[in-house]
């Protein structure tokens, strides 16, 4: 392949990028608002404005991006890509305004245009660009890396049509595509420039060079054109600004010429649209893999952009010598969502740059590290061969071989042991033979990564046995953690500032910090300002509710809540069933010690995830029976929010009590929604799963309300499970499987949810709902208890803040980067010196 040769021309005073003080951003808004949007009166729509603000940050990253990049060239650095399919940003604005420290300037140049920040922020949409928790982790780690300065690089893809917005009809879920971009993302730039052709279809050929040495060739494939649009990822206070690079997919030209030079304009038209359908829509699934065409074709569009970026990088700074590729590069691959990414790296060396195999191998499987997110059986990735051969033939024959080499290293290390070799197999036999991703995955990466302790454990002793018995050194924690820019300082301004009045605001860089608040946890002066602001927040909150519920929370009653996907692991049925509990008690008169409550749930379900859309519908009708009843809204009130997403929880954290976090015992491989709470000073009540162990942990038995089984537990009491006898035994529950059973719920609406009835009460129930019924009441007694004492509970909400220092994401991705990454931090000494740090929070 020819080496690219960059020509650099740089223009005169565009080096440094714009001054900024305060008369410039105000003029540059001016300017924005007035030319590069040419418009002349604020009118009632406060979206030019937001637009114009903006991009008058936008100027401002853009500078600062350049002088990243620029330090990442000279100092030769080291570098990561973090390959995911799914970026979940939120908002951007108010995240740019924090880290750039522009927040006073910001204002005093909105004065003139009689408005507010926060009023100019409700216009930006939000980049919903993934499911959950796995997409929103790789939001936070991007911020964290160019917080602590680390070159890391985020490629995702820049889909049409983000997670669907949720809107209820009569209780149930309705989806509705979420055309984000309708209104501009003024915070993109799009360098056409670095497009990338993508390879689909075609076949396979062989031919032999003027040395003998055969190679393949992928050829008559129909390309697409990957375009990239970039978007800045600011670090806080220290001019750091990285990039997060996102692909589009658009017909290449000849593709449509060919259709076209051939008479069928229309056949062309539609060959472009089969192009750009690959980055159309995300797709809503976040636990089952539903082997759609359209899916591999994403993840391998990912996949082959990235590699190829980064390959032509390479190839233009070192020319075609791969000898020290390994020493500068890593791939993360975000669950094995991108793993195709090891097959076609392998192509790329092979095939564009004909290396040996065994080189390309060397090289691949010492760049490539892999995270897992799930160990949930349905979650886990298979693709079919037939479909491979189809969509990615050389891919495939590369899968093939790979799989046969690791094979022979299985039969060496487990001689004669066929079923062994079988279990092993990237590819599981079956009447559809089927690749196994996650197992390319670990095969074809040095690292292998869980999320949380207890996670982690359990794929050495489960999911990944034999391949943890094989290379016990890949095998790796890195406990989640959440950035304390977005979850603390942007959204909870109140509770900031009062934090930052007793410990300095240092905080906000040094995440560890925070746990010099423990000195204040008993000051009565301080719990009441603690207090306060906690009311502050719950108007927010109430606002939200009233707003898109109808309903009537109040600030003096508990505010106990559940924001996450719904999911039965997650168990959205036991709140609910404690909900409907508490609403026995209350019918029944027995108050005594019951301290009014308002309960908040919400979340997406996948569109086709049948029992969780059955969930939604029945905690909307318990909430419209308790909220109708006189005799319960003094003690209960119930809503679900509907389209939860990133914005909602920047108003739902600050102002939660209680944070629930039920799911059954070794299924929630993290949790993040966990960490945001506590950060904000909710207690949590919990199983011990996921990194609710380790917040329990951190913040002491005593400040955390523990229940239900133990993972370890969990065969044992599944090969004797009677839910039928556990009812019977316990009158609540009992009690409250009558009212669900007498269609107390669903008056009008006969055998609604005889399937969720029938799911509790299966002896085969993977989920024991029933089975932690019990002490989830017991320990939700503990928490009426806990919250009657004001100053006990407010103690203890301070200390779980003060304890949360561990959960920043600035500690998490410092040990990426010490353990897996080995990367060095940018040199910010001539720019800020106010680099995040983690040090304090390492071990
Ligand atoms: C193939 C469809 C699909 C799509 C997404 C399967 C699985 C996923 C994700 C792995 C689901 C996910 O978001 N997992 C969550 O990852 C978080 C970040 O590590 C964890 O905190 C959550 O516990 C985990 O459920």
């Amino acid at each position: 392949m020819a080496k690219q040769v960059e020509q650099v021309c740089v223009v005169k005073g565009w080096q440094e990028g714009p001054v900024i003080d305060e008369s410039t951003l105000k003029d540059d808004l001016t300017r924005h608002f007035y030319y590069t949007l040419g418009r002349d009166k604020v009118g009632e729509s406060q979206l030019y404005l937001y637009h114009a603000l903006a991009l008058t940050i936008r100027d401002r990253l853009v500078a600062r991006c350049r002088e990243t990049n620029k330090k990442i060239k000279q100092q030769k650095s080291r570098k990561t890509s973090y390959l995911s399919l799914e970026f979940l940003m939120g908002r951007a604005l108010g995240n740019a305004v924090l880290n750039l420290d522009l927040e006073d300037q910001v204002s005093s140049a909105l004065q003139e245009y009689c408005t507010k920040i926060e009023t100019i922020e409700d216009a930006e949409h939000d980049a919903g660009l993934g499911n959950g928790g796995l997409g929103r982790l790789a939001a936070c780690f991007l911020d964290s890396c160019a917080s602590l300065a680390l070159p890391v690089i985020g490629y995702g893809i820049r889909y049409e049509y983000g997670m669907f917005n949720q809107s209820m009809s009569d209780g149930n879920q309705i989806e509705q595509p979420d055309n984000w971009l309708r209104e501009g993302h003024p915070w993109e730039l799009s360098a056409p420039e670095h497009s990338k052709r993508i390879k689909f279809g075609g076949y396979v050929n062989s031919y032999t060079d003027k040395q003998g040495r055969e190679h393949r060739q992928w050829v008559s494939s129909h390309d697409v054109l990957a375009v990239p649009y970039d978007v800045p990822i600011p670090g806080y206070k220290n001019n750091i600004v990285n990039t997060l690079r996102l692909w589009k997919s658009e017909a290449t030209d000849e593709f449509n010429l060919t259709e076209f030079n051939a008479g069928s304009y229309s056949e062309a038209v539609a060959q472009k649209n089969l192009a750009e359908q690959i980055t159309m829509v995300l797709y809503p699934n976040d636990s089952s893999e539903n082997g759609k065409e359209l899916r591999l074709r994403q993840q391998y569009f990912l996949s082959s952009a990235s590699i190829q970026d980064i390959v032509d990088q390479w190839v233009n700074d070192h020319g075609e010598s791969f000898t020290d590729f390994a020493d500068y590069h890593v791939f993360q691959l975000n669950d094995t969502h991108p793993s195709i990414a090891v097959a076609e790296l392998m192509r790329v060396l092979v095939d564009d740059y004909e290396l040996d195999w065994d080189d390309a191998w060397q090289i691949t499987t010492k760049t490539m590290a892999y995270t897992n997110h799930t160990l949930l059986p349905e979650a886990l990735e298979k693709w079919s061969v037939s479909l491979f051969s189809k969509l990615l033939p050389r891919i495939l024959e590369i899968v093939f071989e790979i799989n046969a080499r690791f094979l022979a290293d299985v039969a060496q290390h487990w001689p004669g042991d066929v079923d062994k070799q079988r279990e092993l197999s990237l590819i599981e036999e079956g009447g559809e033979p089927q690749i196994r991703m996650a197992y390319l995955a670990i095969v074809g990466s040095y690292s292998v990564n869980g999320v949380a302790a207890l996670h982690t454990e359990l794929l050495k002793a489960g999911l990944f046995k034999e391949f943890y018995a094989l290379w016990p050194n890949k095998f790796n924690n890195k406990t989640n953690g959440v950035t304390p820019r977005r979850w603390l300082a942007h959204c909870n301004p109140t509770l900031s500032e009062l934090i930052s009045e007793k410990i300095g605001s240092d905080w906000v860089r040094d995440f560890a910090q925070i746990n010099q608040l423990r000195r204040f946890y008993d000051d009565t002066s301080f719990q009441t300002q603690w207090q306060d602001a906690k009311v502050i927040n719950k108007q927010r909150l109430v606002d939200l509710v009233k707003e898109r519920c109808g309903v009537e929370f109040d600030v003096s009653m508990m505010f106990d809540v559940q924001v996450k996907r719904i999911h039965e692991y997650k168990r959205q049925l036991l709140n609910i069933l404690h909900v409907i509990h508490l609403y026995d008690r209350i019918r029944r008169g027995d108050t005594q010690g019951l301290v009014p409550r308002c309960v908040l749930l919400g979340g997406k379900a996948a569109p086709g995830y049948y029992m969780a859309k059955k969930i939604i519908k029945l905690i909307n009708n318990v909430a419209d029976v308790i909220n109708k009843d006189p005799l319960a809204s003094s003690y209960l009130r119930v809503a679900f929010l509907p389209n939860y997403n990133v914005t909602a929880m920047e108003v739902i954290c600050p102002a939660t009590d209680l944070s629930e976090q039920v799911s059954t015992a070794g299924k929630e491989a993290s949790g993040t929604g966990n960490m945001k709470f506590m950060m904000n000073g909710a207690l949590t009540i919990g199983t011990l799963d996921g990194a609710n162990i380790e917040i329990r942990d951190a913040v002491g038995a005593d400040n955390f309300f523990l229940f239900g089984a133990e993972a370890h537990q969990i065969d044992d009491i599944k090969s004797r499970y009677n839910p039928a006898h556990l009812i019977e035994q316990n009158s609540d529950l009992a009690n409250v499987m009558h009212l669900l059973e007498s269609g107390h719920f669903n008056l009008f609406e006969p055998c609604l949810f005889d399937d969720v009835i029938n799911a509790i009460k299966s002896p085969h129930d993977p989920w024991l709902v029933a089975h932690d019924f019990e002490s989830y009441v017991s320990a939700q007694k503990q928490v009426d208890k806990a919250y009657a004492d004001q100053a006990y509970w407010t103690q203890m909400s301070i200390l779980n803040t003060a304890a949360s220092g561990i959960f920043s994401s600035d500690r998490t991705i410092s040990q990426y980067s010490d353990d897996i990454w080995h990367l060095t931090p940018l040199n910010t000494s001539d720019t800020d010196s106010t680099t995040a740090t983690s040090k304090a929070t390492k071990s």
